[in-house]
């Protein structure tokens, strides 16, 4: 397939804290495998980081880790374009101007923005956050991307994403590709291992939550011991056992087995045996990423420079998009 012809493929990871395995197994694995078949651009996107409050140093910290673990999981600069958001304004100018035919009341009907308000209440949450879902469209249709591959948590975002290009295109004329979602089976939503009904969330301040990328073997180990497990000790996926459900859906995304395969494995086991084995196989998976990952963090100003150079092709790709919608609507 030539290179011109190949759809094109945008995705994003915030660094808003510590990148965890339902961030691998819903986001980078997938990315890392479809690399050679799309015009890629995966892109760190720090301005949807700042919708929450960040320290300014630990953000630029977070960045440069964010830049190492999408390297060290396999992602290859000379086949995609890794770069920061806001290093092409571009992104931010074209939120500004989809805000203007986003409604109120779609956004206040997405789910993220009410989980992540739940505890607080609205009242004190940001305007970004707010408004997280428009500029997530912008980040997509800037680039004309046809495919979105993401967790099962992005859907309604990309919903929206679909609903913005449609409006737009409509009130102004053809503008916009009407970008389609990439959610694979295994993986795409893996929850918290201290509460199943939570989605998994790096920016959760409970560490033993998530799996992070860069924990070490041990407290990996040690977290998959003390995730919490349902009544019972049948090892068997069913809506009425949310926890182990979940275990077996990580355990199969890491090794590519189908559940059922491996609850066939532990019939008649306990749950000793099987979350010893899963933590085997995450520290399998992921112990190469984190020496890869803290390997290229010795070199920040290597880091540095890729992304700006990956930062310069998505400005060139982008601007054309941007000018083109800034004319449509009359600027
Ligand atoms: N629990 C998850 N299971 C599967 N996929 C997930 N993703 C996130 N959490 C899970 C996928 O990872 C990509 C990056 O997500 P993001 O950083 O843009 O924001 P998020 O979805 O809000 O992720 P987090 O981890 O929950 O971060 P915080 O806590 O900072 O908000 C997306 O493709 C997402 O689907």
């Amino acid at each position: 397939m030539e290179r011109e012809r190949r759809a094109r493929v945008f995705s994003g990871i915030q660094p808003s804290g510590n990148l965890h395995i339902g961030n691998y197994l819903g986001a980078l694995k997938n990315w890392v495998a479809i690399q050679d078949d799309y015009e890629n651009y995966f892109c760190i996107v720090d301005l949807h980081a700042l919708t929450v409050p960040q320290d300014p140093k630990e953000l630029r910290r977070k960045i440069r880790e964010v830049a190492a673990i999408y390297l060290a999981a396999g992602l290859d600069p000379g086949r995609c374009v890794i770069f920061r958001q806001s290093r092409v304004p571009a992104h931010a100018e074209l939120c500004w101007l989809l805000n203007g035919i986003a409604r109120f009341g779609e956004l206040s009907r997405m789910t993220q923005f009410k989980d992540k308000t739940r505890k607080e209440g609205t009242e004190s949450a940001s305007a970004g956050l707010f408004d997280y879902p428009v500029l997530m469209a912008a980040d997509i249709l800037l680039y004309n991307a046809q495919l979105v591959p993401v967790g099962d948590d992005q859907r309604q975002h990309l919903e929206l994403t679909r609903t913005l290009a449609r409006r737009f295109n409509h009130l102004y004329g053809e503008t916009f590709v009407v970008p389609e979602p990439m959610i694979m089976k295994s993986g795409a939503r893996v929850m918290a291992l201290d509460d199943p009904t939570e989605k998994m969330s790096k920016s959760s301040p409970r560490p033993g939550s998530y799996i992070s990328i860069l924990d070490e073997p041990d407290a990996i180990r040690r977290k998959v011991r003390r995730a919490v497990t349902d009544s019972g000790t049948e090892i068997k996926a069913s809506p009425e056992k949310p926890a182990i459900t979940n275990l077996l859906d990580i355990y199969s995304a890491t090794t590519g087995r189908p559940v059922e395969e491996i609850e066939d494995e532990y019939r008649g086991r306990g749950y000793g045996q099987f979350k010893q084995d899963l933590a085997e196989a995450i520290v399998e998976v992921l112990s190469p990423v984190r020496e890869r990952a803290l390997a290229l963090l010795d070199d920040p100003r290597g880091l540095d420079e890729l992304l700006e150079r990956g930062a310069e092709k998505a400005r060139e790709v982008s601007r054309p998009i941007l000018a083109s919608a800034q004319a449509k609507m009359g600027l």
